[in-house]
């Protein structure tokens, strides 16, 4: 992986220095000049959501990132410093180089945790894959309904951006009972894990990165599905359900190539089931 959207752009960021291809690698020899960034809001958080600037920390501060959890390599759960993510004791992009230096919108040095829920269902008119998508304020694009993990566990996390940002049921009790309910205990039940590592975000930097845990949630219940109040809130500015059998389908980040595994996962199951039935 190259990562592409972390070499891009983003609207709120600066021009980032060219690289091309054969200079992502740290182990390529090449004249490397970043343009340093990080947004006015970062410093904003600091003690929040945010980290001191690298400068300002203490070594025991700095020693502590070291043992931050990455999950970079295929998923697998590091420290930092167990990972060789560390140079001269600061983390460091795992892909590799993106152009830009600090921390552009991310709080934290190195892994900056998030996760995101795919949530399907087949639609009862067309029998295609649909998945409930967001459109991004920031953006535009169309993205998993994800969000940082704040330092809250991945399911809650998971549950709770999807109601911040693709649901909207206040003032309806109805909703709130019948329908909030459902969703909440199909989300206890846990969801499938799809993918757990490095996302390309274009928020990136060399210094900073999203990492994610993507899991997917399939509404077997069409009754349920359709009764979803659908409504973008907080980062999202719309929120509906998207066909999945779309080869124009563009999302945000790495999002799409998640997506593809759920829709190979589901179009196997149903070839398994057809079989059986044949079978009968
Ligand atoms: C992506 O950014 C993750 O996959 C997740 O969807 C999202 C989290 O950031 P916010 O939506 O909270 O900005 O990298």
């Amino acid at each position: 992986m190259l990562h592409s959207n972390a070499r891009g752009s983003h609207p709120a960021y600066p021009v980032r220095t060219f690289i091309d291809d054969e200079s992502v690698s740290w182990t390529t020899d090449t004249l490397y000049k970043p343009v340093n960034f990080t947004h006015p809001n970062v410093y904003d958080n600091i003690g929040k959501w945010a980290d001191p600037e690298w400068k300002n920390m203490q070594v025991k501060e700095r020693f502590n990132v070291g043992k931050r959890i990455t999950y970079c390599h295929q998923g697998a759960r590091k420290t930092l410093r167990s990972a060789n993510l560390l140079v001269r004791g600061k983390p460091r992009n795992p892909i590799g180089r993106t152009g830009m230096k600090g921390r552009g919108l991310l709080g934290k040095h190195g892994p900056n945790h998030a996760a995101d829920p795919i949530v399907t269902r087949y639609n009862p008119t067309t029998g295609k894959l649909e998945m409930v998508a967001i459109r991004r304020k920031d953006t535009g694009q169309l993205a998993i309904p994800g969000g940082m993990t704040e330092g809250e566990s991945v399911p809650s996390t998971l549950i709770k951006e999807f109601k911040e940002e693709a649901l909207r049921y206040e003032n309806n009790e109805r909703l709130k009972v019948d329908i909030l309910e459902q969703v909440e205990a199909l989300f206890k039940k846990g969801g499938e894990l799809v993918f757990r590592g490095y996302v390309d975000d274009p928020r990136n930097t060399d210094d900073a990165w999203m990492e994610t845990q993507c899991y997917h949630i399939h509404i077997q219940n069409a009754a349920l599905a359709k009764s979803l109040p659908l409504l973008g809130g907080d980062d999202a500015s719309d929120a509906m359900w998207i066909n999945l059998d779309d080869p124009s389908l563009k999302l945000y980040a790495s999002h799409k190539d998640w997506v593809d595994k759920v829709v190979g996962k589901m179009a196997h199951r149903k070839r398994l089931r057809s079989s059986a039935r044949s079978f009968k």
